[in-house]
């Protein structure tokens, strides 16, 4: 089995058990609050995204990717964002060696710092906004081989009511509707 192979394997794993842990799958956690939900609204919150995370797997050779599909067994994989969107990011530990993911401008400026982690296993989350100078992300300890290019093209669909292949959108408005029945 090749290293790589191991890394992914080891990196599904440890996801599995985050989403069972911190509720990373949103549209279960939306559908939970349907029944005392009020109904004269859409049930979003303010500041909350409805998207999915972005999910890498961090080790000293690279940044892996895990989530979306467009990025998954990817090395370094460029983050495909869209200008002025939030976006949810949670990295793994695989290695145990200490790592920080950074995004950064094209000037060098610091525009998101996650927490830092040195425990294999260990996730971290961190929100933030897709700047519109973004340009680069990269470990703080492992600043050349951790890098990889965000590109501000409009985004990945991290839509958090799945992502079939096909359109499902009955309503056609476009909007998440959360879990049926919720009028
Ligand atoms: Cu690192």
């Amino acid at each position: 089995m090749s290293e790589l192979e191991l890394t992914r394997r080891t990196a599904l794993g440890l996801v599995g058990t985050t989403a069972a842990a911190t509720g990373l799958t949103t549209a279960t956690a939306a559908q939970d609050t349907e029944s005392d939900e009020p109904t004269d609204d859409d049930g979003q919150a303010d500041g909350e995204t409805d998207r999915r995370p972005i999910i890498l797997a961090g080790r000293s050779e690279y940044w892996y990717g895990i989530a979306p599909e467009e990025i998954e067994g990817e090395e370094n994989p460029t983050l495909s964002l869209e200008a002025g969107e939030t976006y949810d990011l949670v990295w793994i530990n695989v290695d145990g060696a200490e790592h920080e993911l950074i995004v950064e401008s094209d000037a060098g400026e610091e525009l998101a710092v996650s927490d830092e982690s040195e425990t294999a296993g260990e996730t971290v989350s961190m929100t933030f906004e897709a700047s519109e100078d973004a340009a680069e992300y990269y470990c703080e300890y492992h600043p050349d081989a951790m890098r990889g290019t965000v590109e501000l093209n409009g985004g990945f669909d991290l839509s958090s009511h799945g992502h079939d292949e096909h359109g499902h959108d009955h309503d056609g408005n476009g909007q998440s509707n959360g879990g049926d029945g919720g009028y």
